[in-house]
């Protein structure tokens, strides 16, 4: 997908001030104010982009496959206490390492289930290190099976989208960080003690968190967590693009790891297409599939294997990470 957003560009001249503060630009105190205001705006956001690169949704369904050979291996599942976990872990870490990634493993050593493997995170050094757009996924899985879609398919599309961004290599403006949680199912546990592990300056250098919790339900809808935000904004935009006429995920609601960042007062959005939740007819007609049935009907169940995976909502949701990911860190002209 290689569109140009006016949209992008449009708000960005609303921020930047372009004509639309007059007012402001007329003190000197509020002139200096304004001009503070056009630095953050100009640090932050990417002045015309270039267009993010197609995420290659075969490759996604690649890393997919080796999770569900690594669960195949260790008893049917990943959960966070397990070597399913632990080989997960280090399926991911190996590939971002081979791409050029700074990876640390981050023990979990408060409120995770006792024996949860790590939080894994990958930071690619380049951009401006006080302005960090983070993109994140757990890793782990429910003990019923081996957790294809929740979460296979987010933790995919984002090492996906992570190998993408060493390929390509773009000249960043902004730092993009990585994360693959822990112990999400048993409470959210691996994200929350990373964001209480952060310093407030830490916290205050994250300029939006995203979230990818099931991204390919097979009866599934198009979900944004917090729709009219401006972090969702880019994520919006490509849906939005595609004519998908996304809608807000209330189901996922506080349900997973952007909620403790949420919390900590860090801007936070995300995609998502849906979980245990029926699907209304109303969104039958607008997105195809079964009114009256679970968004996943294999939600926390055996039956989550390669089999429980939408690819053509998989394509789209790592399609909009990538746009996301280029709107909010990669340097424009
Ligand atoms: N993925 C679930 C949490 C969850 C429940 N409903 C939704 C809807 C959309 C996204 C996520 C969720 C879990 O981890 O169990
Ligand atoms: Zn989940
Ligand atoms: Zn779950």
């Amino acid at each position: 997908m290689r569109r140009r957003f006016a949209v992008a560009s449009l708000s960005l001249a609303v921020v930047l001030g372009c004509g639309t503060l007059p007012a402001a630009a007329a003190a000197p105190a509020d002139a200096r104010q304004t001009r503070a205001l056009a630095d953050t705006a100009r640090s932050t956001a990417a002045v015309n982009a270039p267009a993010a690169p197609d995420v290659d949704v075969t490759k996604v369904r690649a890393h997919l496959s080796e999770l569900s050979a690594i669960a195949s291996r260790n008893g049917g599942n990943r959960r966070s206490t397990g070597q399913g976990y632990r080989d997960s872990v280090a399926y991911v870490k190996g590939r971002l390492q081979a791409a050029g990634y700074t990876v640390t493993e981050q023990p979990c050593t408060s409120g995770c289930t006792s024996g949860a493997g790590p939080n894994l995170i990958a930071e690619w050094p380049q951009g401006d290190a006080n302005n960090v757009y983070m993109f994140g996924a757990h890793l782990d899985g429910v003990s019923a099976g081996p957790g294809m879609n929740d979460n296979g398919s987010g933790s995919a599309a984002l090492l996906e989208n992570a190998l993408t961004l060493a390929q390509q290599n773009p000249t960043l403006r902004n730092r993009v960080r990585f994360a693959w949680w822990t112990d999400e199912e048993q409470g959210l546990n691996g994200s929350e003690f990373y964001v209480r592990s952060l310093s407030s300056t830490q916290r205050s250098r994250i300029r939006a968190y995203y979230n990818f919790d099931m991204v390919a339900s097979t009866n599934g809808g198009y979900f944004i967590n917090r729709i009219t935000s401006s972090a969702a904004a880019p994520m919006k935009a490509y849906w939005d693009s595609l004519g998908l006429r996304p809608e807000e995920n209330t189901e996922g609601a506080g349900r997973s790891d952007d909620y403790p960042f949420q919390q900590a007062g860090i801007p936070t959005s995300g995609y998502a297409m849906g979980a245990g939740a029926r699907k209304t007819s109303a969104q039958a007609t607008k997105w195809g599939g079964t009114a009256g049935a679970a968004y996943d009907p294999c939600y926390h169940r055996s039956c989550d294997t390669l089999s429980n995976i939408n690819t053509t909502g998989l394509n789209r949701a790592a399609d909009g990470i990538a746009h996301t990911l280029w709107q909010q860190a990669v340097a424009g002209s």
